[in-house]
């Protein structure tokens, strides 16, 4: 076929069919038997709305094809994950330079690699190239290369990917060329070509680390606001009515695979990171700012229970890389763990806080997610942690009746807080 796509996640899946919806032949590869199995039996694995459909439609037409071996093509992209340790800090390269070293034997004079995987600034050059140059082959002379990086948003992928800007940068001018009259074939935004592909990465790391920073602004201008006792999403909301204001959201802390790694992406050969280091660390502690809020609120939260809505990393996603509401259960737990530890005069340890995790979108058996009901039945405090469309029509009424204490803590600005002070709760936002 014309196009090879390897790695068939959500982004690699889509491009394919999106290709192949715009008469490519494309070849989906995956390293994961059981994917080429399913997509094989016209089941789709990845939860993103209108994705089956629209893959079903690719498959159907005879354009896409899925396969578990590498081949020939004129184009490849790649489309691999770049895993981050969040203990060391270190991007995993390795999907991205097997994916190369699975491309050479079958390289030839003329073909175009492309890849969309988010990598650090340097990758596809330092990582990418030599891999693919075991091919004899000599990227720019002998094959384009390029990184054209995704920007889609999970949740709206097919509609982005059509219709985002993007931007392609080369090894060099003739690279660029090649992939550019590709992505033409049905990106309608503007294309936009880099000096080389080391901005090209750049380019695509600050978009998220731009977000990322703007939304810890939000989450240190939530705590100052608090000190002061003003609604900061009522004052962000005003400041952003200035045509060159535009601060983001406050909310429990950032999630997504995204936003929270992608800085550290850009600080893999650079030590001129400060603010960028800041900003990860303030909205990392948003959690436990939750935690001290349920203390305001409940006294201790000895023997505690707490109702979590929301472990998807935002709202009407099924993902839960990242969670801010894990996070949430995690700094709860660990409120437990100093808790459960024998106290200095030998006395009986405390009881536990208890977490109930909820959430209408997430189907990930090893959670131990529990319906509404069981959530709050006498739950001391509910928090709110993803933005989900289920929960802007909660019946206050009905969690007064079931639950221990009225307290509700919504990060996400999802609930009417009148409505639920009217029903006697105590409402903390962020
Ligand atoms: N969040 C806030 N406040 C806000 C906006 C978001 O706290 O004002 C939180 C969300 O709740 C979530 C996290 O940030 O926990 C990330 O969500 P998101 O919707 O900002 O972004 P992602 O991770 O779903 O997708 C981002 C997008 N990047 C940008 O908008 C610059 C998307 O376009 C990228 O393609 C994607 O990362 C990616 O793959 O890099």
């Amino acid at each position: 076929s014309t196009i090879y796509v390897h790695g068939l996640g959500y982004i690699g899946l889509p491009t394919a069919a999106m290709f192949a919806n715009y008469d490519h032949e494309v070849t989906g590869y995956d390293t994961d038997e059981a994917v080429i199995e399913g997509l094989d039996d016209g089941n789709v694995h990845i939860d993103e709305p209108g994705l089956r459909a629209f893959v079903t439609q690719a498959l159907e037409s005879g354009n896409l094809t899925v396969s578990n071996e590498v081949d020939e093509a004129k184009y490849h992209i790649i489309a691999v994950p770049t895993p981050f340790d969040d203990e060391t800090k270190e991007p995993t390269l390795e999907y991205v330079e097997a994916a190369g070293e699975a491309i050479a034997p079958h390289l030839r004079p003329g073909d175009t690699v492309i890849l969309e995987s988010t990598v650090p600034p340097g990758t596809t050059v330092e990582t990418l190239q030599p891999a693919l140059e075991q091919s004899g082959l000599d990227a720019g002379s002998d094959f384009a290369l390029v990184h054209c990086p995704e920007t889609v948003l999970p949740g709206n992928i097919i509609t982005e990917l059509k219709e985002n800007d993007r931007i392609i940068g080369g090894v060099n001018g003739v690279s660029t060329e090649a992939a550019v009259r590709l992505y033409e074939s049905f990106v309608e935004g503007d294309i936009y070509t880099t000096e080389n592909a080391t901005t090209a990465e750049f380019v695509k790391l600050i978009q998220n680390t731009y977000r990322d920073v703007n939304i810890a602004l939000a989450n240190e201008l939530a705590l100052i606001g608090e000190d002061y006792g003003i609604d900061s999403r009522e004052a962000i909301e005003m400041a952003n009515t200035h045509p060159r204001v535009d601060i983001h959201h406050p909310g429990p802390g950032v999630g997504g695979h995204c936003l929270p790694i992608d800085p550290w992406f850009l600080g893999q050969n650079s030590d001129n990171l400060d603010l960028i280091e800041r900003a990860r660390a303030i909205n990392d502690g948003m959690a436990d700012h939750v935690v001290e809020t349920l203390r305001d609120e409940l006294g201790s939260l000895e023997g505690r229970t707490i109702a979590v809505f929301g472990v998807a990393y935002k709202g009407n996603v099924g993902d839960t890389r990242q969670s801010p509401g894990l996070d949430l259960a995690q700094a709860l737990q660990k409120a437990e763990a100093e808790l459960a530890s024998p106290k200095p005069d030998g006395g009986v340890p405390p009881s536990a806080v208890g977490v109930r995790l909820h959430d209408p979108h997430v189907a990930d058996q090893t959670l131990d997610l529990v319906d509404r009901k069981s959530a709050i039945a006498g739950a001391d405090a509910v928090v709110i942690t993803a933005d989900h469309d289920e929960f802007e029509h909660l019946d206050p009424a009905a969690f007064a009746d079931a639950m221990a204490e009225r307290v509700v803590v919504d990060t996400k600005d999802v609930l009417d807080p009148s409505e639920w002070k009217s029903e006697g709760f105590s409402v903390r936002r962020i």
